[in-house]
């Protein structure tokens, strides 16, 4: 086929993709694990970078032709150092999952103990959850949130690593709104000589802007997506101590991984000097005023916020007062656009399919500029739209007023 011939457009997946933007363009996106891209992060990740194959490291690669691959690969490493201040950066992992069974596998042997997170008190499947390779190959203990606060209890956690003495414990969650004490959970883990392990997946943004606390320079090994409030290209990152850098590097690639896709390489490294900037602090900065606004915003309508507030991006809201169930809320808010997801609140009496709360996030309305006055906008729109959930018209009237919003705050595309 002549390239003139490849070159040209396909229709139908082009036609689906624009349908994608038209969505994104004209509805609230409050899910806590997204947000929306800058061009350059997209333009990197377009890039003829794709094409090539460089499994292995810088210069030290099982193919040829990796010279201009090594240059991006080691800024994209260069920056995430100097971003999280970090000793050792693997910018290879595909994803989140990927990332922490590469952390697993560098420093476990099968069926050892690790403790973590229950999944429905905010944890992550890949902290152990049974249904999940990590629940099937380590032996996982969990640690809960407090009944009442909805807060981690130390001398919880304490307890439960002194009597089980796993030989990690994981920190850092999916679904939980609190400061997490990197300290604490260090000190615990030196009583016991466990391995820590953070997973900043949902708050790498807000630690790279200096507004929440950095376990890299505590924690023997920390994880991130790229893509959440980090606002970078679908993937992940490993940082760690020099002294398990090899470990890491090899349990990524041989061990899990083969190519690296350069591509998004090149996108991560475009995200993490936008990292560095002041204008990221503003928007981190604005990011958690945001969160706030929304839980007052609701609290004011009489929603219960599990553990009562947020200190970062996220919360959850426990909607059993109000008559209605994570599933059918994200239902009917998707009618009306407005992107939210469901999810389990602290021992849920409903299963996680169809669970008792719903997960907010402000960091992709935050990157379309909205600020406290339209958190309170959003705040009624939810409201109306939960009441009004039987009403297709009234839903119809407030789906304009999103696109309305939306207008106002338009996408940089
Ligand atoms: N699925 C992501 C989230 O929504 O939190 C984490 O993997």
């Amino acid at each position: 086929m002549r390239a003139k011939k490849l070159n040209k457009i396909d229709k139908e997946a082009s036609s689906i993709i624009n349908q994608e933007l038209k969505r994104q363009q004209n509805e609230l996106e409050l899910i806590a694990s997204e947000n929306y891209v800058s061009l350059a992060v997209l333009e990197a990740m377009s890039s003829v970078l794709t094409n090539k194959y460089s499994e292995g490291y810088p210069e030290k690669r099982y193919y040829g032709g990796n010279q201009v691959v090594d240059k991006i690969e080691n800024l994209a490493i260069k920056r995430a150092k100097k971003l999280f201040n970090a000793e050792h950066v693997n910018v290879q992992p595909l994803s989140g999952s990927p990332a922490n069974l590469a952390v697993y596998m560098a420093l476990l042997e099968p069926n050892d103990k690790v403790l973590g997170l229950k999944l429905d008190h905010g944890g992550h499947l890949s902290h152990g959850h049974q249904v999940n390779f990590s629940g099937r190959l380590y032996d996982f203990v969990q640690y809960g949130v407090n009944e009442k606060s909805g807060l981690i209890d130390m001398d919880e956690v304490r307890k439960i690593a002194l009597k089980e003495k796993p030989k990690m414990i994981i920190a850092g969650f999916s679904a939980y709104s609190r400061e997490i004490d990197w300290e604490a959970f260090q000190s615990i883990a030196n009583e016991i000589k466990a391995y820590t392990f953070a997973d900043i997946a949902h708050i790498a943004g807000l630690v790279a802007a200096g507004l929440l606390k950095n376990p890299v320079e505590i924690f023997d090994v920390v994880t991130t997506t790229t893509h959440k409030t980090l606002r970078g290209p679908r993937g992940a990152i490993i940082m760690c101590k020099e002294k398990y850098a090899k470990q890491i590097d090899r349990a990524v690639f041989p061990g899990i991984q083969g190519g690296p896709h350069d591509h998004v390489t090149a996108a991560k490294a475009v995200c993490f000097k936008e990292a560095l900037s002041l204008e990221f602090k503003y928007y981190s900065k604005q990011v958690i005023k945001n969160a706030k606004a929304l839980v007052e915003g609701f609290k004011n309508l009489d929603y219960q916020v599990v553990s009562g507030g947020t200190d970062n991006h996220l919360f959850i809201l426990d909607l059993r007062n109000k008559n209605i169930s994570g599933r059918e809320a994200e239902k009917t808010l998707e009618k009306v656009g407005i992107s939210v997801s469901r999810s389990t609140i602290p021992n849920d009496p409903s299963p996680p399919f169809n669970p008792s709360g719903l997960r907010l996030g402000s960091a992709a309305l935050t990157t379309r500029d909205l600020k406290e006055k339209e958190m309170q906008e959003v705040v009624e729109l939810i409201d109306q739209s939960l009441k009004e959930k039987d009403n297709d018209e009234k839903l119809n009237k407030i789906k304009d007023r999103v696109k309305f919003l939306c207008k106002k705050f338009p996408l940089a595309y």
